[in-house]
């Protein structure tokens, strides 16, 4: 039997999608352009029938859905799946449904481009304006949009209606599959799961915002900025892509870059050229320089249009053993994360994104990966301010079967690679693009698969940045790694193996880093070590899943890691951050414990214990010093831990 939920997935897969234009610039409000959020209270509805396709038999579109059948309210942006007491929709699979109204003011009716954007839903999305189909978009975490203005009403109220699927199949990234059961002796009648094997709870929904922007008819649809560094010139290439009626040479486009004071530093004209601008101030990372995330303006107008595009002067470079950041080498204090919090799930959410990053400036963080997915640029321009260096990961998760690295998904794959890099390309944050994480890189089919996906993102990324993917397979059966720039890897010794033993770690990783230089001559970074802990739980010796533990295996980690930097490893990121909600499972306690913050972003100790290192890291000190455990671990541990203190004292 085909699951039914399959079927009303797939027939909608048949239709065409939207192709919009070459870019997709952040929507800024400038002297051409004016927008509107479409943020707020939604009504919405999950289809609840048996194939989950009443919607369309019913074209809930058609009209508003509060005369469909009943509704309920639903905040834009967040997930759907935390915000109500049912369950039914907690765990829901299949298409929901969201209408608003809005007016839109007469002045956009003349002369101008009107575009819907929606910066994420997840995962399959369709929407109306007025009745009308207007898009459709595959894949969650990356924005689409379409002009609207010919399905717009300027006298009376418009109606936006958007259906969204998180339905995750062999050929969706991420990847999963719909098991049913038809046993009924076992299984009650319409049984099944939405299987998949990513670690984190499938949020769904309208993630981010939901705009609405102008643009005059001839727009500066894309923009291009690729930087150098010449001796003491900073050279800023760039590339303007018109949208529109225009059949203009670009005669009419000047450009100016100008710096954080207003001042223009340097201008030319037309579609493509080369700015130089003298004694540039660089992008850095914090830690390596006074002045961090330091960004220029690239003001662009064409004859009708003028956008403001920030960008930074840094350039990025490996080699076999180095990463260098402007020319200096760059040694990645990061952790894994995720977009995740109580109640609103993936949804975005300005006060958690800004004590994100609070605590990561706390920790001494200066590098994370965008684990799984990629989040929300509200997030992506606080790291480019803030001079936190970015792995830029695709939502490439759970690629674990040969059904998943087939034709069909090669092609989707590269599609989201190439969105990715469009909605990313000018970020000086972003220094690695990283196209899966764990995939199974040990099949023989990952070896076109991966070889595809990773040429296919150098060839896209006009910056070249070096492309990863992020590896758990032991290195002998290793499939793919011949393929990537920096080699990443996840490994979680003394906790899924040897769990309880810590000796082991030290060696372990010293043998299994060895081995993977045999074979891949590339630096090194781990993306991923860790131990789950329950915030409050302790236990003297230290046992699995307390505090005690999380702290003894980190320590353990950092003296191995200590070593191996001196050579080749060039970065280190915890798992995770914080605390984070996954499916319903018997090895996982309401979520992944692994945070060395909760999920509220209150630290346990572990936190303490990656801020002492990485300050000390960041200041030069003996990272030795911090190799012993400190007790108790339980009480105040801003007494003893911060960096003054526990470091070698500083002179
Ligand atoms: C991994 C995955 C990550 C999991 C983590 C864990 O290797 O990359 O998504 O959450 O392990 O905690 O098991």
């Amino acid at each position: 039997m085909i699951p039914s939920v399959y079927i009303s997935l797939l027939c909608i897969l048949q239709s065409i999608l939207t192709v919009s234009g070459k870019g997709m610039l952040f929507p800024r409000d400038s002297e051409s352009r004016e927008s509107k959020l479409l943020d707020g209270i939604w009504h919405f509805r999950a289809d609840m029938s048996s194939n989950r396709t009443q919607g369309f038999a019913e074209k809930w579109w058609t009209k508003s859905l509060s005369e469909s059948g009943p509704v309920i309210d639903m905040p834009v942006p967040s997930s759907y799946n935390d915000v109500t007491e049912e369950k039914a929709l907690r765990d829901f699979v299949g298409w929901v449904w969201y209408d608003r109204q809005f007016f839109v003011s007469s002045s956009w009716s003349r002369d101008k481009r009107v575009v819907l954007r929606i910066d994420s839903a997840s995962y399959y999305s369709i929407v109306w304006v007025n009745g009308e189909q207007v898009m459709e978009h595959n894949g969650g975490h990356l924005p689409f949009e379409t002009d609207v203005l010919s399905h717009l009403r300027f006298d009376r109220a418009n109606r936006v209606t958007v259906a969204v699927n998180n339905t995750l199949t062999p050929t969706t990234l991420p990847p999963g599959r719909i098991t049913y059961q038809t046993d009924r002796r076992r299984y009650p009648k319409g049984y099944f799961t939405q299987d998949y094997t990513m670690d984190f709870f499938n949020y769904a929904g309208i993630h981010r915002h939901v705009t609405l922007y102008t643009t005059p008819t001839t727009y500066i649809d894309d923009i291009t900025i690729l930087t150098d560094i010449a001796g003491n010139k900073g050279q800023v290439a760039y590339t303007i892509h018109l949208g529109g009626e225009s059949k203009s040479n670009g005669k009419d486009v000047t450009i100016s870059a100008v710096d954080a004071t207003g001042k223009v530093v340097a201008s030319s004209s037309g579609l493509s050229n080369t700015l130089v601008i003298d004694n540039p101030i660089l992008w850095w990372p914090h830690g390596m320089n006074e002045t961090v995330g330091y960004q220029y303006t690239l003001q662009v107008n064409c004859s009708d249009d003028i956008y403001r595009q920030p960008f930074g002067i840094r350039t990025v470079k490996v080699t076999e053993n180095q990463f260098f950041i402007n020319n200096k080498p760059f040694y990645c204090k990061g952790v894994g994360m995720h977009e995740d919090s109580d109640i609103r799930g993936k949804g975005l959410d300005y006060a958690l994104i800004t004590k994100d990053f609070n605590m990561l400036r706390w920790l001494g963080v200066n590098c994370f990966r965008t684990s799984h997915y990629p989040y929300a640029e509200e997030m992506m321009s606080m790291a480019d301010q803030q001079g936190v260096a970015i792995i830029d990961e695709s939502p490439g998760v759970g690629i674990k079967y040969k059904d998943n690295m087939g034709p069909e998904s090669i092609k989707h794959h590269k599609e989201v690679m190439s969105e990715m890099i469009r909605r990313d390309k000018n970020r000086p944050s972003v220094i690695m693009w990283s196209v899966a994480n764990e995939p199974a890189s040990d099949l023989p089919i990952a070896e076109t698969y991966f070889k595809a996906v990773i040429d296919h993102t150098r060839d896209e990324d006009p910056a070249k940045r070096p492309v990863t993917f992020i590896t758990n397979v032991m290195f002998r059966k290793e499939k793919a790694i011949q393929f990537v720039d920096v080699v990443c890897f996840n490994r979680y010794n003394a906790w899924y193996s040897d769990p309880g033993h810590l000796e082991v770690i030290g060696l372990k990783l010293n043998w299994e880093m060895q081995g993977i230089r045999s074979k891949r001559r590339r630096p090194i970074i781990i993306t991923e070590y860790g131990a789950g802990a329950v915030s409050g739980l302790h236990r003297e010796p230290s046992f699995t899943y307390t505090e005690e533990y999380q702290v003894e295996l980190l320590l353990e980690h950092h003296k191995a890691f200590d070593k191996a930097r001196q050579e080749f490893l060039i970065g280190e990121l915890v798992w995770n951050f914080a605390d984070f909600m996954t499916v319903e499972g018997s090895r996982r306690v309401m979520g992944n414990r692994k945070g060395i913050l909760n999920r509220q972003r209150q630290p346990k100790p572990a936190a303490f214990t990656i801020r002492d290192r990485y300050h000390a890291i960041a200041t030069g000190h003996d990272t030795s010093l911090l190799y012993k455990p400190k007790r108790p671990l339980g009480c105040s541990p801003h007494m003893y831990s911060s960096p003054h203190f526990s470091v070698a004292p500083q002179h």
